[in-house]
Formats: C-alpha cells, structure tokens, sequence
C-alpha cells in the first residue's frame, strides 16, 4: 500500500515545482481522474481512474478534480461526486465531500457540479518523470504484480494441451489473477497460438490449439493499480521441433544478453541493440536472412522494440524508448521476439526488470524460461 504521507509528499513535489516554474503569472495545476464510460444503455464499463490523477491522490471515483495551488490558503482541492443515498443504494459507496477531506486529506472539498475549467500548468511531463523512479511501497507493490502474474503463467503452462483452446488459456489466467487479489489484467492478454503468435497484440484469443502450434502467452496483472508484464512461450505438445526451438533459443540469447547490459547509465537504445545483433546474427547462421547488418531485411523478423517502461501504466508514461538511459528505481520490461509467418513461428519472451544501483534485479525471474 501506499501510505498518506507518500501521496502528501508527491503533492508537495509537485507544488514546489509550480513556484519554481511560476514567473509574473502564479500557476495552479489540474488533474482529472477521469469519466466512465458506457459499454450500453445504463451499463458500464468497469472504471479505472487515471494513473497520474490517482498517483497524487490516491482517490479512485470517477468524475473527480484536484486542483494544486501552491499559492492558496488551501494548496490541495478536490472536486468529487456528492455522497448521494440513491447512488449508493445502486452502485454503491461514495467518498464525497466529507470524506474526500477526511479520507484523502483535501485541504478543501466541493461537489464536481460547482468545478469550472480553469488554465493549468502542463505537468504531463514533470508527474511522468517523478512516476518513472519507483519508491520501496511502489516497487513492493510491483513485485507483488509479477508474483501474482507469475502464478497464472505457471497454471496456464500445465494446462497446455492440444485441442484445448485459447480462451481456456485466458480464462484460467483471469482466474489466478482475481483469487490473488489482482484488480484483474494490466492489459488484454494475449494467447496466442500457431499463425497467431506472429500477431503481436492478438486478443481474439478463439482459436483451438493444434498439436504443432506454438503457443505465445503475454499477460499480465494490475495490482493496487500496478501492472506486471510476461511473455512465455510454449510447445503445445510440450516438445518443440528443431526449427522452432532454433527460434526459441535464439531469443531467449538475446533477451538475457539485453538484461545483462541494464545498469544505470545505458539507454533503452543500447539495450536494443544488443538483442537485434544477437538475433541477426543468429538468423544469418540459420539461413533466414544473407547480411546481419541488413536492418531493413531483420525487421521483418524483429519489428518492435526491446522493452518500455512499466508501472501504473503497462505501457508506462515518461520515456523516450530511443534515448532515456536507465536510472536505478526504474523499472522495464526486456522483450525481443522474432516473428516467421509462414512458419507459424511467433516467439517473444518478456521479463519486468527493476534498475538498481549496480545492475539491476529481475522481477520476474522465478518463472521458468
Ligand atoms: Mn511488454
């Protein structure tokens, strides 16, 4: 969990940089926890708030403001829904204006009808910076994400069988997540087998597995809003075949030499390239492609980048994935895969890593590879 005086402290950082950036005009910066959204006539799906709105306040409703002014009697203002007895007796609890102070330590609090639009500093990029570098709380919570994410690979890995289907696969994943206590996925999972490996975010996730197929699993869970992110693949026979363990190997390669080069003070960048070299290389040696150096033919094979940054968000805010250099308290996922269609040959393999001091540690190492 993350503690009151954590999510105090965030503020404060993020009222203090609004004095330094305030020159003759004071700035005050809004943030919007977001609107739910209508899956048909009166149902809904399910609300998930906004990371950076939540990251300041730990409040979760929808249809809330904070406003921070550094330069007001009262620096912290949140807008929420009024605490209304119809509401709860449909939907349920609601802080409102008592317990947004209360509860959440708002300076002040008023209904949301009385919000107006004012001007707000953007702080897109400064709340992302400060979002990149976990804390201890934060990278607890983490761990305990890539834990739970762990477990339902590992279920998922015995179930494998031909002739069961994709969705069985989905459904056991969603299953371990919601007993661990997981808000549920950090994101669609993908299972994905035979051709459909090759489909990089595939979430039909309906088709039977055949005896030959490849089977790619990415999937992982949000917990207390964090996210995990794995890819492994499996044979669906449990034994793969020369040309596809050729494949797997080689990834596998690659993404451990990738994870090697993480310390601070390496780019995102660098890390790419050592898992593209790898795998050129190794496509050159197995004949699928003539020249290593031949960047337009190795993508083809190798079409996205080797990892980004995760936290709130899977796809976490604040990184440039050509030039941001790790810093210790990041964390990032190292993922290179090679994708060979008329094979039905798709192989990704996907690690959380969190950047320390030194090196770094790796998140997700307890799932076999
Ligand atoms: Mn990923």
């Amino acid at each position: 969990m993350i503690s009151k005086t954590e999510f105090k402290a965030r503020r404060q950082k993020v009222l203090d940089y609004l004095m330094d950036i305030s020159g003759k005009k004071k700035q005050k910066a809004v943030f919007k926890s977001g609107q739910q959204k209508v899956f048909s006539n009166d149902v809904h799906y399910p609300f998930r708030v906004d990371s950076s709105f939540y990251y300041l306040t730990g409040f979760a409703e929808a249809n809330a403001v904070c406003v921070l002014d550094p330069y007001a009697d009262n620096p912290f203002t949140l807008y929420v829904e009024p605490f209304d007895v119809k509401h709860e007796i449909w939907d349920g609890y609601r802080e409102g204006l008592e317990g947004a102070k209360k509860n959440f330590a708002a300076d002040q609090s008023f209904d949301i009808n009385e919000f107006k639009e004012l001007s707000s500093a953007d702080l897109t990029d400064f709340v992302a910076a400060m979002r990149t570098i976990k804390s201890q709380a934060e990278i607890e919570l983490m761990r305990k994400s890539a834990q739970i994410a762990i477990q339902a690979h590992r279920v998922v890995a015995e179930m494998i069988t031909p002739g069961i289907y994709e969705y069985e696969l989905e459904a056991a994943l969603y299953q371990v997540f919601r007993q661990q206590g997981a808000n549920g996925w950090a994101y669609p999972a993908i299972v994905a087998s035979g051709v459909n490996s090759c489909t990089l975010h595939y979430i039909s996730n309906n088709k039977k597995i055949e005896k030959d197929d490849l089977i790619l699993i990415d999937a992982g869970a949000e917990y207390e809003y964090y996210a995990s992110d794995i890819t492994r693949v499996h044979a669906a026979s449990g034994v793969m075949s020369q040309e596809q363990k050729d494949i797997y190997d080689l990834v596998l390669a690659a993404q451990e030499k990738a994870i090697d080069s993480i310390k601070p003070g390496i780019s995102f960048g660098e890390t790419h390239d050592i898992a593209a070299a790898v795998i050129a290389e190794g496509l050159v040696d197995l004949k699928y492609m003539k020249d290593r150096h031949d960047v337009e033919e190795l993508r083809k094979f190798y079409m996205h980048g080797t990892g980004h940054s995760i936290g709130m968000d899977v796809h976490d805010c604040g990184i440039d994935k050509k030039t941001a250099k790790y810093v210790s308290g990041m964390v990032c996922t190292v993922e290179p895969g090679i994708y060979i269609k008329n094979k039905k040959i798709g192989v990704r393999i996907e690690d959380d890593i969190l950047v320390t001091n030194d090196g770094f540690d790796n998140l997700t190492i307890g799932l076999a590879k």
